[in-house]
């Protein structure tokens, strides 16, 4: 039987954070969890790069740019969708993950969704740093996590890494 996984080695990946200014307050939490996660697992700190958006809904073709420069081995995306009174929130949300999916899947680089869905402040500031964990820091280590899975898959097709 044979086991695949990717190691929590960071030293030599480069990552792409890209954070909405919308809920800034949220977000800029979720980069710190982000950076502290990858510095932790021995990412340099010139390894990553913050991009900022103005919203969720505009991180796809952001991350599409930076998946086609080939600079990164990841992307993370961080940000938070808050109910509001409208249905708005739902077509950001749904729009931002299945560009974002799309992205990783054509460009066949990991793209984390660190972006939170939440129905109102309260749930969104314990999801970023508080009694609900950081969701940028776990979204962080997914993006390692599979980087580096996807460095071994790769090796065991033989194909270029
Ligand atoms: N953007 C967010 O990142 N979070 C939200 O909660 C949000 N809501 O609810 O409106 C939001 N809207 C802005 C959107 O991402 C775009 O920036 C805007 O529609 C302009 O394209």
């Amino acid at each position: 039987m044979k086991i695949v996984q990717g190691n929590m080695i960071g030293s030599g990946l480069r990552f792409a954070i890209i954070a909405s200014r919308f809920n800034e307050l949220i977000t800029s939490k979720l980069i710190e969890g982000a950076k502290d996660a990858l510095t932790r697992h021995d990412v340099r700190h010139q390894d990553i790069d913050v991009y900022w958006t103005p919203g969720a809904w505009e991180q796809p073709v952001v991350a599409k740019e930076l998946a086609l420069s080939g600079k990164y081995d990841a992307i993370i995306t961080l940000g938070a969708v808050i109910r509001g009174d409208t249905s708005h929130h739902e077509y950001v949300a749904g729009e931002a993950a299945k560009g974002l999916a799309l992205v990783g899947l054509e460009h066949r680089i990991p793209v984390a969704f660190g972006i939170l869905t939440t129905d109102n402040l309260e749930q969104a500031l314990a999801r970023s740093g508080s009694k609900a964990g950081n969701k940028g820091a776990d979204a962080a280590l997914a993006a390692l996590e599979t980087a580096n899975l996807l460095r071994e898959v790769r090796k065991d097709r033989g194909a270029d890494a």
